[in-house]
């Protein structure tokens, strides 16, 4: 399809489909405008890929629940509903507007390989795809800083072969620099200026991921059956075991829920 108002009429059907599924806000990119140097290259994963839509999904007070559970457990569902949108959206791209379309993963999978360096790097960065769709820009926190939303969204999305009308940047950074985010940060994972340092960030924000099995399974090796059988009931294990199933799971949101820039009041929205 190349008729300019055929095109702009389908990425409005478009933007009206994901709007309807229930997301805060859907941007488009044009494919060559997405650039994340250090994740893969579009054409690699999809070769003849053109658009992306990217939606915004404002996370609930969950996040801001000093109850690590709660916090955790609404990420988990925000993360299912982002799978389901997803999923519907490439699905409405296949079957009603012709094109082929891929899910971008929320969070993982990703390529784990240690001599790579890989573990923390997406195969499709969302965080650059949304810039690149309009929906915001990278704050002081390296987070994507909505200008209505603010900083506590999470994003899913798609890329498509169709040709899609790509959205305007967004006008101008909302970041006020009033560095919250660095001060709260309480692994100090903020203080270099455009770069999160990841391993403070990850020891902080998952402490029972891969760093604490590693750590666990050497000691383990090293101990007799008794102490082993010991090892078995710390909370250390009991919690590694559950974030193993989780997936990742999330003990720090700090530099998400501190931002002030578009931070929403209970009175905002009393009563509508
Ligand atoms: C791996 C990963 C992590 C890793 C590594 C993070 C990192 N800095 O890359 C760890 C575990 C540390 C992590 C932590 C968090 N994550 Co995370 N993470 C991801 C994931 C899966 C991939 C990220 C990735 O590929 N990074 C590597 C490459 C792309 O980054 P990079 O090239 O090095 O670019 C970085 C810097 O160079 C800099 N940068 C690049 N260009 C520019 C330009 C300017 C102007 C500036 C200032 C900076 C800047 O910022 C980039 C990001 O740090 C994405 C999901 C996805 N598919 O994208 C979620 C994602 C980025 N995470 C997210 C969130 C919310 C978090 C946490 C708040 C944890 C939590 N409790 O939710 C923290 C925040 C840490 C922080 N302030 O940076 C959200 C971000 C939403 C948003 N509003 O932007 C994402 C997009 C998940 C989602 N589906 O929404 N995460
Ligand atoms: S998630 Fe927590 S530890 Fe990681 S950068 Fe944000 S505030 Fe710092
Ligand atoms: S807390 Fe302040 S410095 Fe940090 S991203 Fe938000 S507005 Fe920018």
């Amino acid at each position: 399809m190349t008729d300019l108002n055929e095109r702009v009429v389908m990425k409005e059907s478009i933007r009206s489909f994901a709007q309807n599924l229930g997301v805060d806000d859907t941007g488009f990119a044009a494919v060559i405008s997405y650039n994340s140097p250090r994740s893969e290259k579009i054409e690699d994963i999809f070769p003849g890929a053109r658009s992306m839509v990217i939606m915004a999904m404002r996370e609930m007070s969950h996040c801001e629940s000093p109850n690590p559970q709660i916090a955790m457990s609404g990420r988990i569902d925000i993360m299912e509903f982002g799978r389901h949108c997803t999923f519907s959206l490439a699905r409405y791209v296949e079957t009603k507007c012709g094109g082929r379309a891929m899910g971008i993963p929320m969070s993982y999978p990703m390529e784990m390989n240690p001599s790579k360096n890989t573990g923390v790097v997406a195969d499709i960065s969302l965080r650059h795809a949304a810039v690149a769709a309009g929906l915001g820009a990278f704050g002081r926190h390296n987070l994507v800083i909505h200008p209505k939303l603010g900083s506590q969204i999470v994003f899913c999305g798609i890329i498509t072969d169709l040709e899609l009308e790509p959205d305007p940047a967004c006008a101008a950074n909302p970041c006020i620099n009033c560095n919250i985010c660095v001060k709260n940060c309480p692994a100090g994972a903020l203080d270099e200026e455009g770069r999160t340092d990841v391993f403070k960030c990850m020891k902080k924000s998952q402490p029972y991921g891969l760093a604490k099995s590693i750590g666990f399974w050497k000691e383990f090796v090293t101990k007799t059956p008794d102490e082993q059988g010991k090892m078995f009931f710390t909370k250390d294990y009991w919690q590694m075991y559950q974030a193993q199933f989780i997936g990742f799971q999330y003990f720090c949101f700090k530099c998400f829920t501190v931002c002030p820039v578009g931070k929403r009041k209970i009175s905002d929205t009393a009563g509508s």
